[in-house]
Formats: structure tokens, C-alpha cells, sequence
């Protein structure tokens, strides 16, 4: 079997996606997921001009080979482009792997180790009450995790809060140029703890709740902010603090014992590293889009096991359903996976063009049998949605000093 040609779509249901399709010469083909958010037009020009001629000829199932080509073969390693690009191609050789077999890609993987994937949900709020409100919903569909968050009184935006103003799902789908937002950690602190506090009295122990700070804190914040939570048992603190300097994270983890998750930005187990070896870390975010496929997740997985950190993948919405069967497999089959984040199968055109049978049961994932990944991909559908250039927010201090993602 060879690989006959590769396949780059860029579609906008709402927000940009970008696609690859791996074919080979005996029909059956691949899909993998290399969207990455804002940046979509770089990827889809690194896979077709420098991966795709590559990669035309060789046998689609040496992944392990192939992985290593476009990583280790290269004079430019790493980042979020290169690694999106792998990923995808990687996505793609197991889902053409699995075909061939006529198995599901976890069981290529090992096999399941549970019944079913524990997914967290998301409440985001304008108030607290609002949030709660949101939260309830979930619990009562049978989820056991949320993630809470709630406007900061004061701010004219708080970034992920939308009210009902805008579908989640659209939530950056189509802004042109950078928006800016504000941040103010005071305002914040005055904010969080009864956000917490009041879940924990509404809803005692009928689910986990989750917060994501977008590391907007400084380390000393963020362990402030891990102690002030520590009465309320959190599932985990999401990205508290930037950890370029991955030392940051022995300061916050000296002063709190909330869990800490990060790293949905990581591309390679080599930003992991220091954080997963220095148990720095409870849960790591990493997803298959974004470091390097099913392959690179498989190795971060297996090297945080032995220090006792556990997969939490990043699950939002600029990550497509390619992305998202992916991580079924894996979670399935991995031994310390400990939750992903879900915020539904995204709009009506998104389904259209991306068909799959995962199946939704009180708040877990059962993952489908079909052969490969098990999603399909509509072409014509994706060309009835044009790219569309689009940027995260950009986030500055109340004095209009530039501040952290
Ligand atoms: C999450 C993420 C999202 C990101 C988004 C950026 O935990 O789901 O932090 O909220 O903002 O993925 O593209
Ligand atoms: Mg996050």
C-alpha cells in the first residue's frame, strides 16, 4: 500500500477548521485534524508545500516511521505549526490503519480500559447564579464534572463568557483583527471564591467542578489563588500561571494542594517534561491536534503514568471532531486518563461535515466501533463554508499593559 496523494481543506461552519485527507492507492483513505486557532493559513501551506511532496510513495502503515520523518528528520523541530501538521498526518495513518483491519483505533491502542469516556462540562455565566443555573442543567443530564466561569464584575468582558450574546461554538469564529479584553486580578479574587463556595453549598458532592484561568495570574497569584480554593475540593486549577518557566510551577505546588492541570498549548513531551518529572502537575492538557497525533499523545501519556499525572485533553471548540475521536481512543485505551473536557458536537453546518456515531450518555462518551476513527468528512458540505481569517483576543491590565494568554 502507498500513499497516492494528500488533502488540505480549510472550512469556516462557523469557525475555521482545517482537514487532511491521506489517500492511497488502494481506495482507502485517512482523515486528520491541523487546525490551529488563528494561525490556520500556516499550517495548510506547511502541509502541502513542504509535507505532502515528502510523503507521496511510502507505505501509510509505518506511522512510528513516518512520525519520526517529519520530526526527528527535519532540521526545524517542534512548534505548534509543524506539530499540528504531524498530527494530522498522523490522525490520518492510524484512521487508514484501522480501516484496513477493520478495527476502531483503540483497539490498536490495547483495547478499552473502561466503559466509557468521563467528560467535563462547561457553565459559563454572566453571574454566579447564572452559572449555577448552567451547571444544574448539566447535572442533571448526568455529567459528574463542570467547569465553572463567571463574568468578572467590573470588566467590561471577561474572555470565554458570552452570556447568551453568541454561541460558544462561534466564540472567536469570526473576528478579523485581535479583540482586545481587560484583566484585573483583584477584581478576579473578589470574584472566584464565591463562585466556588456557592456551587459547593447548591450542589454539595453531585459533581467535580474545574476553573480555567487562561494564566492571566502571576505564580504567587495563582498559589493564592489554589489555597483560597482548597475548600471546595476542585477536580483541578486549569493553566493558573504561564509556565515558559516551567520553575513557576514548584512555587504554586510549595503553597496549595489543589490539583493543577496544564498544557493545551504543549506541542512535544519536551514542554511537558520538568512538569510531569517534578510532579508539578495533577492532569496534562495536551491534545492530538497540537502535539503531534495520536503517536505524540501516546508518548506524553505513557511518561506522565509513572509519575502519577493523569491525560485531561483539551477539548474546545477549535479543535474539530477529528481531533475529538481521536482523544476517544486514546482515553479509552489509556490506563491514567482522567477526564476530557467536551462542549458539544459543535453547530448544524459542523455536523454536516463531519459525521461520526459517537453517542452521549450521562455525561461520558461511548466510543464508536467503526473501522479507523470513525468520522466521515462531507467535501461538499466543507466547501459551502469559506475560510475566514479570525484571532483570539488579545488581553491587557486595566492601565492598557499588555498581559499573558
Ligand atoms: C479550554 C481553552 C479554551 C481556549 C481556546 C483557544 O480550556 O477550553 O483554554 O478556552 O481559549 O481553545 O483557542
Ligand atoms: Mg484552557
Amino acid at each position: 500500500m502507498k500513499i497516492e496523494d494528500i488533502k488540505v481543506y480549510v472550512t469556516n461552519p462557523g469557525r475555521n477548521f482545517v482537514t487532511v485527507k491521506v489517500i492511497t492507492d488502494e481506495g482507502v483513505y485517512g482523515l486528520g485534524d491541523a487546525t490551529v486557532n488563528g494561525r490556520e493559513m500556516a499550517v495548510a501551506s506547511y502541509l502541502e508545500e513542504h509535507v505532502r511532496p515528502c510523503l507521496i510513495g511510502r507505505d501509510p502503515h509505518q506511522i512510528e516511521d513516518i512520525w519520526q520523518y517529519l520530526y526527528m528528520g527535519v532540521y526545524w523541530r517542534r512548534g505548534p505549526i509543524t506539530m499540528a501538521a504531524i498530527a494530522a498526518i498522523d490522525m490520518a495513518l492510524w484512521d487508514i490503519k484501522g480501516k484496513v483491519a477493520n478495527l476502531p483505533v483503540y483497539q490498536l491502542l490495547g483495547g478499552k480500559c473502561r466503559t466509557g469516556v468521563t467528560l467535563y462540562a462547561h457553565a459559563n455565566g454572566e453571574t454566579i447564579e447564572d452559572t449555577l443555573d448552567i451547571a444544574e442543567k448539566y447535572i442533571e443530564q448526568g455529567f459528574k464534572a463542570i467547569r465553572l466561569q463567571t463574568a468578572i464584575p467590573g470588566l467590561s468582558e471577561t474572555y470565554g463568557v458570552l452570556g447568551d450574546r453568541k454561541d460558544y461554538f462561534e466564540l472567536q469564529g469570526n473576528r478579523p483583527l485581535p479583540p482586545e479584553q481587560e484583566w484585573s486580578t483583584p477584581k478576579y479574587f473578589e470574584l472566584v471564591p464565591e463562585l466556588f463556595a456557592k456551587a459547593k453549598e447548591r450542589f454539595g458532592n453531585r459533581a467535580q467542578f474545574c476553573h480555567d484561568v487562561h494564566s492571566r495570574l502571576t505564580p504567587i497569584e495563582s498559589a493564592k489563588l489554589g489555597k483560597m480554593l482548597e475548600p471546595y475540593n476542585l477536580l483541578f486549577l486549569e493553566d493558573a500561571s504561564i509556565a515558559e518557566n516551567q520553575d513557576n510551577y514548584k512555587l504554586i505546588r510549595h503553597h496549595t494542594t489543589t490539583p493543577l492541570a496544564l498544557g493545551e498549548t504543549y506541542n512535544t513531551i519536551w514542554d511537558c517534561k520538568d512538569l510531569i518529572q517534578n510532579q508539578l502537575i495533577d492532569y496534562i492538557r495536551a491534545a492530538a491536534t497540537h502535539a503531534g497525533g495520536i503517536t505524540g499523545m501516546k508518548k506524553i501519556a505513557d511518561f506522565a503514568a509513572i509519575y502519577n499525572v493523569r491525560t485531561a485533553p483539551h477539548g474546545a471548540p477549535d479543535l474539530s471532531p477529528i481531533c475529538f475521536a481521536a482523544h476517544m481512543h486514546l482515553n479509552i485505551s489509556t490506563h491514567n486518563y482522567g477526564v476530557q473536557e467536551f462542549v458539544g458536537f459543535g453547530n448544524e453546518a459542523s455536523q454536516k461535515i463531519f459525521k461520526h456515531e459517537m453517542k452521549l450518555e450521562n455525561g461520558m462518551i461511548m466510543v464508536s466501533d467503526a473501522p479507523g476513527l470513525g468520522v466521515e468528512f462531507d467535501e461538499e458540505e466543507a466547501a459551502k463554508h469559506e475560510y475566514k481569517r479570525s484571532y483570539l483576543p488579545v488581553s491587557r491590565l486595566e492601565d492598557g499593559t499588555l498581559w499573558h494568554w
